[in-house]
């Protein structure tokens, strides 16, 4: 189906031409039609000679009602741009225009009505012009006369041909339906209207009411005035909802496929039209068939941050404009940069900001965003219009991988660096790791452990070494300060078991490569030997048993396997006399 709004100057023959063209009455009200004048949207269709079907957002052209053609472009992807044969170009012909091409109205139609009362050439000639330098560029002309048919069979083939020039939709994506209407039927309940742009609806479905959150589920659907169980894009629909009270849904709200949408009050964003610097603090800022206050803080030449009055569904590369609702002057089209941008705390974070806007364009770019967030949740990318095709390190993390194998190094020297300053224990734990590497999760920390490094009981353990269960790094710990102020003193059996290390605990740290056991339940640090070695050399060569225990502050229990272990790493040398030299080389 071809949706189109109609734009142009108040009394230009908008209504008139969709009437003549549709057979149905767009202007609803009552007032409309005894001022003879459009004040809000209309709807209207009719079948093209393809068999298609076109329907109208017909807009109103009075200058007091920009807000509601707003409103009534803002959804919809064709514009048919009317201008009076005997009027020529007006000043709302120029802002519905501007507005169009703000948006990125790329298709759409001329039609010169009235051609009964004036030579549509000149109205032609410079319509034409003016249409030439915007989004709209060389759109196809028409010139008609409502009341005497001339034009319109062309007008009909000049749809067809739009028709056919349009992007196919997006059938598969996801709904977001911007309300253009809502009401009450009774019976029914609330229902709402809306230009269904991509994606498809079927009773039955659950959909999520953007900014409320909770799931509201499609009772009935209507399709151009008829019911339907299903309707894909583009087309308008009309849907029927259950359970939700009229005054909760309104134009300007969506509805949206659950999950696919995050309603955002901050954007980053491009601006057409005046400088960012000139521009008034609150302007109003007019997306889909939304509204919404919006404070702008420029950032860099042609880039500013929108703190907006309400959240609204949006996505990267979403087209808008900025309005001064004072001075009813249109400020310049938006394209979302960013619609989940950091926070500017730091000094020269804005400056920063400004140098990453200037680099982009809006089109969805998966790496760029991973280069500069590092890590983004793929929900967050995907909801942000963002398509991934990129496997997460974990859950639903994606990682920048220049940034994940960094993090890895940071990793693997903070384990290293850990091992070496606490050799007692076990490894460290991956909260400490999570906070060093500054990590928002616990299972990123786990989804970079590679081997050699392994995880063990809540720690991160160094290349080679056995795990520890949590209790014998403790119990070692403590027999750890004992080695501290003598570290040729092995601890005696009722020490040992004061701590907790029993023959299980004693052999899981001997395997482990944390204690060294001379003999039975004869232990001491690893280190111990070489240590030793070195207080031997300082004593006169040879030395005998009882110098050995002496200078090593020992007893004969430890001394004599430690002297048969240093004699066994060649470290001393026995003589026959049972006199030792400590071998150096
Ligand atoms: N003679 C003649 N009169 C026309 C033609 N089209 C519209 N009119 C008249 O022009 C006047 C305005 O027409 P509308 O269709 O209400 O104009 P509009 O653009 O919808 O106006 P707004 O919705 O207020 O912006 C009406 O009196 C119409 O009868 C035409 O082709 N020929
Ligand atoms: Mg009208």
């Amino acid at each position: 189906m071809l949706v189109v709004a109609t734009a142009g100057h108040v009394d230009h023959g908008k209504s008139t031409l969709v009437r003549a063209l549709t057979g149905m009455e767009p202007d609803r009200w009552a007032e409309e039609r005894i001022r003879g004048m459009t004040i809000d949207l209309g709807f209207a269709w009719t079948a093209l000679p393809s068999g298609g079907t076109v329907a109208f957002v017909d807009v109103p052209g009075h200058q007091r009602f920009v807000p509601n053609m707003l409103a009534g472009v803002g959804p919809v992807p064709a514009a048919m741009v009317v201008v009076a044969a005997d009027e020529g170009w007006m000043p709302q012909s120029a802002e519905h225009v501007a507005a169009l091409d703000a948006l990125g109205v790329g298709y759409g139609l001329l039609v010169v009505t009235r051609a009964d009362l004036a030579d549509p050439g000149p109205a032609l000639a410079g319509a034409r012009a003016r249409l030439a330098t915007t989004s709209l560029g060389a759109a196809e002309a028409v010139a008609v006369s409502a009341v005497t048919g001339v034009g319109l069979p062309e007008l009909r083939g000049a749809l067809d041909r739009l028709a056919a020039r349009l992007p196919a939709p997006a059938v598969d994506g996801p709904v977001r339906l911007w309300v253009d209407r809502s009401f009450t039927v009774r019976g029914s309940g609330t229902v709402v209207t809306g230009t269904l742009g991509a994606g498809r609806l079927r009773v039955g479905d659950e959909l999520e009411v953007a900014g409320a959150g909770e799931p509201v589920r499609v009772r009935g659907l209507h399709r151009l005035g008829a019911p339907c169980g299903e309707a894909g894009s583009v087309a308008r629909v009309a849907v029927n909802l259950r359970g939700v009270p009229r005054d909760r849904v309104r134009r300007g709200d969506a509805l949206l496929s659950p999950g696919r949408f995050r309603a955002t009050d901050l954007v980053d964003v491009r601006l057409a039209g005046d400088p960012v610097a000139d521009l008034p603090a609150t302007l109003t800022l007019h997306v889909g068939s939304a509204a919404v206050s919006a404070r702008v803080r420029p950032l860099g030449v042609d880039t500013a941050r929108l703190r907006l009055g309400r959240p609204l569904p949006l996505l990267v590369g979403d087209r808008a404009l900025l309005r001064d609702p004072g001075s009813r002057r249109l400020v310049g089209g938006v394209t979302m940069l960013d619609v989940l941008p950091p926070p500017l705390g730091r000094r020269g974070a804005a400056a920063a900001r400004a140098d990453v806007l200037a680099g982009l364009d809006g089109r969805p770019d998966l790496t760029g965003e991973l280069r500069r967030r590092g890590l983004v949740r793929a929900g967050d990318l995907v909801r942000a219009g963002v398509p991934v095709t990129l496997a997460p390190v974990v859950g639903d993390w994606l990682a920048d991988p220049e940034h994940w194998r960094r993090l890895a190094e940071r990793l693997s020297v903070a384990v290293a660096d850990h091992a070496r300053r606490h050799p007692l224990e076990p490894g460290i734990p991956v909260e400490v790791l999570r906070q060093h590497l500054g990590l928002p999760v616990r299972a990123l920390v786990e989804a970079l452990v590679r081997p050699p490094l392994s995880l063990s009981v809540g720690r991160v353990v160094a290349a080679g070494a056995d795990p520890l269960p949590e209790p014998v790094a403790r119990a070692l710990a403590l027999v750890g300060d004992d080695f501290a102020a003598h570290p040729f003193r092995a601890p005696d059996v009722d020490r040992l078991a004061a701590v907790g290390l029993g023959t299980r605990e004693i052999g899981a740290a001997v395997r482990a490569g944390v204690l060294l056991r001379l003999t039975g339940n004869v232990l001491l640090l690893p280190g111990a030997p070489r240590q030793a070695a070195r207080v031997l050399a300082g004593l006169p060569q040879p030395f005998t048993l009882s110098a050995a225990r002496q200078a090593l502050d020992t007893t004969r229990r430890v001394a004599v396997p430690l002297l048969e272990l240093l004699d066994r790493r060649g470290l001393t040398r026995r003589l026959p006399d049972d006199a030792r030299t400590v071998v150096t080389d």
